[in-house]
């Protein structure tokens, strides 16, 4: 079922299925190619999530800034390709969202263990804003905050699970956001991990 969570940003609580989580293993065949890593932001901060792209660029950070890259710069090859099924999940989260004809470049894939978490920031290192991010949650849950246009506003605590795909458009697409420590569990298919998709038109 869908969940508006605010204007643009809407919420598909268990929109993954069975096959697209058997799919799960699409991620590990990226993974193999391009491990998780946890990079270090321009003000020399180890992020304590662990990070890894899939599509025509990946969002990246170093001591020089934030940015989308062609290449993976551990190897300096191109980032492997969106798996399909994955690719086609995001397309129509974001359709029945209200975003037809959506078409991702690419998918930043976060790892999470027990005690990391994501600060608040706004994702904006992409091109144009009028495509929306589409999240996919797998794992173990977490609380997502869900802030306003500036860095003040008071978030809300928004739990996700595993199987729950977000889409943020409109004006949601600028919103600060970030994701509390994660708690101690364990999941079915992941273990003691949460995995976040995030497909977006960075390009
Ligand atoms: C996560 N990832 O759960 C989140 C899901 C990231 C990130 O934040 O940058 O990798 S994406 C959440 C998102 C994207 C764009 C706008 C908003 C949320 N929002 O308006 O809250 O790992
Ligand atoms: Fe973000």
């Amino acid at each position: 079922h869908r969940e508006a969570l605010a204007p643009g940003a809407v919420v598909l609580r268990g929109f993954v299925n069975e096959s697209e989580e058997n799919d799960l293993r699409a991620i590990e065949s990226v993974v193999a190619e391009a491990p998780f890593r946890r990079m270090v932001t321009p003000g020399g901060f180890r992020m304590s999530v662990a990070m890894t792209n899939c599509g025509q660029a990946g969002w990246v950070t170093d001591l020089t800034g934030y940015r989308y890259s062609p290449t993976d710069p551990e190897t300096d090859r191109p980032w492997p390709r969106i798996p399909a099924l994955l690719a086609d999940l995001a397309v129509r989260a974001a359709a029945v969202a209200g975003f037809p004809g959506y078409a991702p470049d690419s998918c930043l894939i976060n790892c999470y263990e027990p005690g990391t978490r994501l600060s608040l920031h706004q994702d904006r290192n992409e091109r144009d804003f009028s495509a929306p991010i589409v999240s996919v949650s797998l794992g173990l849950p977490a609380t997502f905050l869900f802030g306003g246009a500036t860095r003040s506003d008071r978030p809300r605590r928004v739990p996700l699970d595993h199987g729950d795909v977000v889409v943020w458009g409109g004006p949601s697409r600028l919103a600060f956001h970030g994701v509390l420590p994660l708690d101690d569990g364990h999941h079915r298919l992941l273990g003691r991990r949460r995995v976040n998709l995030t497909f977006r038109r960075a390009l």
